[in-house]
């Protein structure tokens, strides 16, 4: 069996390093060039990311960072065509990652209603605030169910436990 994951977030937020922290292939970053006329820069880049990882039980998982920005939420349609979960990465250090969840949760409200939705949330060691009721409460709010937990996703366990949490709630 093969999966395709998501991981999006914010510019910072450790998509890159979520992917490298567990790729069994060197990951691979590829520069699209920025195909948005509206944005005057002919030369802002993309960052798209790929990784692979193989499971115990032998699944293989295809891991794909987004881009963060919404300006480039056509991406985000084109990737998530046939992913089986999302993890959503925030950033607790932002001046409001409570809204910066917003985003994502609108940006992908179909892959999230159809599949499945995990929420990590960085630093927060040094940034405890909003705690993880905050993040629960937003979801409730929207009708959005997905566990929330805080994560160091440069930790290769703590980003491999963020998968399996997606992968369990598709066996449900
Ligand atoms: N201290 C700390 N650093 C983190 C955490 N999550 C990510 N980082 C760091 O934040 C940076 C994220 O950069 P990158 O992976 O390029 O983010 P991207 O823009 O989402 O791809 C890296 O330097 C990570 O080491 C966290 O929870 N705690
Ligand atoms: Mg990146």
């Amino acid at each position: 069996m093969e999966h395709k994951i998501l991981f999006t977030g914010t510019m910072g937020t450790g998509k890159t390093t979520a992917i490298a922290a567990v790729s069994e292939i060197p990951p691979v970053r590829t520069e699209v060039r920025n195909s948005d006329t509206s944005v005057a820069k002919a030369t802002t880049t993309v960052g798209l990311d790929y990784g692979e990882l193989t499971l115990d039980n032998g699944e293989k998982l295809r891991l794909y960072g987004t881009p963060g920005q919404m300006r480039f939420d056509f991406m985000w349609r084109i990737l998530a065509r046939g992913a089986l979960g999302l993890v959503i990465l925030v950033d607790n250090s932002r001046p409001d990652p409570l809204a910066d969840l917003d985003v994502y949760l609108e940006g992908f409200a179909e892959l999230i209603e159809s599949t499945a939705c995990v929420v990590a949330v960085g630093r927060m060691e040094a940034h405890p605030e909003p705690g993880l009721d905050a993040y629960a409460r937003r979801m409730q709010d929207k009708g959005v169910l997905c566990p929330v937990l805080p994560a160091n996703v440069t930790d290769p366990q703590q980003v491999v436990q963020l998968l399996e949490l997606l992968l369990i709630q598709l066996e449900a």
